[in-house]
């Protein structure tokens, strides 16, 4: 019995659709990772330590504190390496290698639909990678790493463990990472030599590869998206999955995929997170956890989701 909610529309009604669909969109948000144990921006889950996710995700509180920003994304990168993709990513994968017209649209930066071997081309990063550090200096230095899993980035970076012997059973129990979103655990202050330096320019920090507020989101990306909405074929579907739709552009390719003839299926757990322009005749809404419902929505297509072990 699925423990999720069917709000608008039905299962069955999704399935046909599905069954009869040769461009689907996927627009993916932090929801899509909940279930591997990383936090989502807003709501609970969206502050670390004192502060608000998103401050912390713009170029003002880079320059302003480069020891924090770095702290937040440092404990980020590492959090995500530890973190398994879900049977959420294996689907979405797993459709991506069946239908040659689906495109996944995803806001994460964690990585993890990249190990659930999403096919490359059928993923655009809209909000870049943690795992790719460039010059902070972007316009000037160009400077760019990709897949850098270096965990720590530097060994200021590190995430403090607790300090007990590790000799001992009963501290092995607890020697484990100590969580630095809870501003009840101490945490250094950091200078710019603790961080991470650009080995180009010499002069300026490396930052994370994301993309902040009030910048760009990567042009061949941009591009990659608009060549498929510009394809004649009309869109069948629109999957918006885990995501508060509130951050642009991304929030307006749901309509975009409308004006292109796209139904729209939300899935997500809070029945208040509607997509822009509100509902439409014929739109679905599945409330509960992505990583049951879009296997259990994309089944009669993908078949039984096989998770691997681990990646
Ligand atoms: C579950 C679940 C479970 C939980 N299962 N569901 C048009 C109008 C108004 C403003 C703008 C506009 N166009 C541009 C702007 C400005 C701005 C913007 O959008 N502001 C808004 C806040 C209004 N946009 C920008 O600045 C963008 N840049 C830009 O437009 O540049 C223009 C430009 C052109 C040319 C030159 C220069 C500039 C950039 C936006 C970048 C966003 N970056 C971040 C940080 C990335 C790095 C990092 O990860 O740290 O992206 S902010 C943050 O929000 C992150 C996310 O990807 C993004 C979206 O959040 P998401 O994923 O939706 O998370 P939540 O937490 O909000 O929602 C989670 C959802 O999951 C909830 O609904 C839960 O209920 C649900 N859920 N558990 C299913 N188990």
């Amino acid at each position: 019995m699925p423990s999720f909610k069917t709000l608008r529309g039905d299962i069955a009604s999704f399935h046909d659709a599905l069954k009869d669909s040769k461009r689907v969109l996927a627009l993916c948000g932090a929801g899509l990772s909940a279930s591997s144990g990383l936090p989502t921006f807003r709501g609970a889950g969206g502050l670390w330590r004192t502060h608000d996710a998103v401050s912390l995700a713009t170029p003002g509180a880079f320059e302003a504190d480069p020891g924090l920003v770095w702290q937040f994304y440092g404990y980020r990168r590492h959090m995500a390496l530890q973190a398994q993709p879900n049977p959420a990513h294996h689907a979405l994968a797993e459709l991506a290698r069946r239908m040659p017209g689906f495109q996944c649209l995803t806001q994460n930066v964690d990585g993890l639909s990249q190990r659930a071997e999403h096919p490359r081309a059928q993923l655009q990063l809209l909000h870049g990678t943690l795992f790719d550090l460039i010059c902070a200096n972007k316009r000037g230095c160009r400077y760019s790493r990709v897949d850098d899993f270096t965990d720590p980035v530097t060994p200021a970076l590190a995430v403090p463990t607790s300090g007990a012997d590790p000799t001992t059973n009963e501290a092995r129990e607890v020697a484990q990472d100590l969580d630095i979103s809870d501003i009840n655990v101490p945490l250094p202050g950091l200078s710019p030599e603790d961080l991470p330096r650009c080995p180009k320019c010499k002069k300026n920090l490396l930052r994370p590869g994301v993309v902040w507020f009030g910048e760009q989101l990567p042009v061949k990306v941009l591009d990659n998206i608009e060549e498929y909405l510009d394809e004649e074929e009309k869109i069948d579907l629109i999957l918006v999955i885990g995501t508060s739709a509130k951050v642009y552009p991304a929030a307006g390719y749901v309509g975009r995929a409308r004006d292109h003839g796209a139904r729209v299926a939300v899935i997500n757990m809070d029945e208040n997170d509607v997509p822009a322009g509100g509902w439409k005749e014929g739109d679905w809404f599945f409330q509960g956890d992505a990583a049951e419902i879009i296997p259990a929505l994309l089944k009669p297509t993908i078949g039984e989701v096989a998770v691997p072990a681990r990646v």
